[in-house]
C-alpha cells in the first residue's frame, strides 16, 4: 500500500504540473526526443526551451482571446437576464461541479486516476499500432479534464447505479479510445494542411474536423468550377485590403464585436468592469476589436516557435519508443497554417449558424435557450474552416462552419435538456460534444451495457477502416510525409 501511495503522489504531481499543462508536456517530449536522437546537451536544452516558450506563447494568444471575448459574449445573457445555457467548456465544467452532488449524490475525485488509465491506454494502443492502427498520442491535458467531467455526467445519467471502479474503468476505456481514435483520425488531413509538420489534433472537435474535411473534398473535384482556396483569391480594388489577414480580421471583428458591444451598452460595460468610467466608447470598441488581431498574431507566432522543434525531435520518439507515432496537440496550432483568413471566415460563418439556430430555439419556444460561447464559436469553427478551405476552397470554408454552428447549438440544447444539465447553466458545447457524444449517450441510455459495447466497437473499428482505405500510405503518411508524397505521384 505504501508503494501505491508513493506512486500515486508522484503521478498526482506529474498530472498537476505536466500532463494538464501542455506547454511543459510538449517541452519534455521535445527534450526526450532530442535525447533519444543523441543531440548534444545544449541542443536538448534549447529545444526544450523553445518548445515550452513557444507553446506558452500560443497559450498567451488563445488565452487572451478567451479572456477578452468570452465575457463579452456571455454578457448578452446577463444584460438581458436570460436564463439560458452557455455553451462553453469552462461553464460546462462549472455546471457539472455544481449539479453532480444534487442530481447524482456524487463527486468526481478520480480525475487523476482516470487520466492515468486513459494516457497509458493511449500509449499502449499506439505501441500496438500494428493491430490497433492508432498513430497519435493525445497531449492536450487541459481539455481532457473538461471532457472527463462531461463524460462522467453522461455516464451517470445512463447508469446512475454504477459504482466507483466500474465508472472509472468504463470512462477510462471510452475516453481513452475517443482520444486515441479522434486524434488518429486527424493525422492525414493535418499532415496535408501543414505539409508534414508531423502532428495531429487533440481537442474537442476531432470528429467534426475530419467529417467536414472529407466532405469539403467534394467541392474540389468539380474541375473548372472548383471553389478556390482563400489564399489563391486576390480581391480587386478596395477589397484588396481584405487580402491582408490582420486588416481583414480587424475590420470583421470591429463589425462583429461593435454590434455586440453597442447592444450591451456603455452602462452595462462600465458596471461589469469591462470599460473604465470616462473612457471613450468609440475607442473602447476599436481597441477591443483590434485586440482580436493582436492575440491571433501572438498565437501564430507561438505555433511557429514550437512546431519545428516538435517535428524534428519527435523523430527520436518515433524511431525508438513509439514507432510511427505523432503527438496530438491543441487545435489552435492549425491556425498558423493554410490561409489565416480562413480562421476569420470560419468564426463568422459559425456565428451566423449559431445565431440562426438560437433564433429558431426562441421562435419555437424551446425549453432550453442557448447562449453562444466564444470557445466553440471560435476554436471549433475556425479550425473547421482552415481544413475545409485547405481541402475544398472558400465555399467549403463558409458552408461547413455555418452547419457546425447550427449543430453546436441544436445538439447542445437537446443533450443539456435531456440529461438534466440545463438548469445548471452550462454545457461543454464543442462540436464532438454536441453531436458524437450525445449519440453515444443515446446508445448507452437505451441499450445499457450493450450500448457501451457498441460505442467501443465503433471506436475501435474507425482506424481499421482508415487503414483499409489506404494500406500502403496509411503509416507512411505519419512517418515520412515526403516519402508519402512520392508514393502518391507514382
Ligand atoms: C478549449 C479550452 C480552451 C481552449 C484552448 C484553445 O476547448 O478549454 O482553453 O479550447 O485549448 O487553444
Amino acid at each position: 500500500m505504501v508503494v501505491f501511495d508513493v506512486l500515486m503522489t508522484v503521478w498526482d504531481y506529474f498530472v498537476a504540473n505536466i500532463l494538464t499543462k501542455p506547454a511543459f508536456l510538449i517541452g519534455f517530449i521535445v527534450l526526450l526526443g532530442y535525447i533519444l536522437l543523441k543531440k548534444p546537451w545544449y541542443e536538448c536544452i534549447s529545444g526544450f526551451l523553445k518548445a515550452t516558450v513557444g507553446y506558452f506563447i500560443l497559450t498567451v494568444g488563445s488565452g487572451g482571446l478567451v479572456k477578452s471575448f468570452r465575457p463579452i459574449i456571455v454578457g448578452l445573457k446577463e444584460r438581458f437576464n436570460l436564463s439560458a445555457v452557455v455553451i462553453d467548456p469552462y461553464f460546462g465544467q462549472e455546471a457539472i461541479n455544481h449539479g453532480i452532488k444534487e442530481v447524482f449524490g456524487r463527486s468526481f475525485a478520480d480525475t487523476m486516476l482516470l487520466l492515468l488509465i486513459a494516457f497509458v491506454f493511449n500509449i499502449v494502443a499506439v505501441r500496438l499500432k500494428k493491430y490497433t492502427k492508432m498513430r497519435a498520442v493525445f497531449t492536450t491535458g487541459n481539455v481532457q479534464v473538461q471532457q472527463a467531467a462531461t463524460a462522467f455526467w453522461l455516464l451517470l445519467f445512463c447508469f446512475p447505479e454504477m459504482g466507483r471502479i466500474p465508472v472509472l474503468i468504463t470512462m477510462g476505456v471510452m475516453l481513452g479510445l475517443y482520444w486515441a481514435v479522434g486524434s488518429n483520425l486527424t493525422v492525414g488531413i493535418t499532415q496535408d494542411l501543414t505539409e508534414g509538420a508531423s502532428f495531429s489534433i487533440a481537442h474537442q472537435q476531432m470528429f467534426g474536423i475530419y467529417i467536414f474535411a472529407r466532405l469539403a473534398e467534394k467541392f474540389r473535384k468539380k474541375g473548372e468550377n472548383a471553389s478556390k482556396r482563400l489564399e489563391d483569391i486576390e480581391l480587386p480594388g478596395f477589397l484588396s485590403m481584405f487580402n491582408d489577414n490582420m486588416v481583414a480580421t480587424s475590420i470583421l471583428m470591429l463589425f462583429f464585436f461593435g454590434i455586440i458591444l453597442i447592444v450591451l451598452g456603455p452602462t452595462y460595460l462600465i458596471k461589469g468592469g469591462f470599460m473604465q468610467p470616462g473612457q471613450s466608447f468609440v475607442f473602447y470598441i476599436l481597441q477591443t476589436a483590434l485586440m482580436f488581431a493582436v492575440y491571433l498574431a501572438i498565437l501564430q507566432l507561438g505555433v511557429r516557435t514550437f512546431v519545428a522543434e516538435l517535428t524534428e525531435s519527435f523523430q527520436g520518439i518515433s524511431n525508438k519508443l513509439l514507432p510511427g507515432a505523432v503527438p496530438g496537440i491543441d487545435v489552435a496550432a492549425t491556425f498558423a497554417f493554410g490561409s489565416p483568413n480562413a480562421v476569420t471566415v470560419g468564426f463568422m460563418f459559425g456565428a451566423l449558424g449559431q445565431f440562426l439556430m438560437i433564433l429558431l430555439l426562441l421562435v419555437f419556444k424551446s425549453p432550453t435557450i442557448i447562449v453562444a460561447g466564444f470557445i466553440p464559436l471560435f476554436f471549433d469553427n475556425a479550425a473547421i474552416a482552415v481544413f475545409a478551405n485547405n481541402r475544398g476552397g472558400l465555399k467549403a470554408a463558409m458552408i461547413f462552419p455555418f452547419i457546425s454552428g447550427i449543430l453546436q447549438v441544436a445538439g447542445s440544447a437537446l443533450i443539456a435538456t435531456w440529461v438534466g444539465l440545463a438548469p445548471y447553466g452550462g454545457y461543454l458545447g464543442m462540436f464532438d460534444w454536441a453531436t458524437i457524444w450525445p449519440g453515444f449517450t443515446v446508445l448507452m441510455k437505451f441499450l445499457g451495457y450493450f450500448g457501451i459495447a457498441i460505442v467501443v466497437i465503433i471506436l475501435i473499428a474507425i482506424p481499421q477502416f482508415q487503414y483499409r482505405a489506404d494500406k500502403e500510405g496509411y503509416f507512411l503518411k505519419a512517418e515520412d510525409y515526403d516519402a508519402w508524397l512520392e508514393l502518391q505521384e507514382k
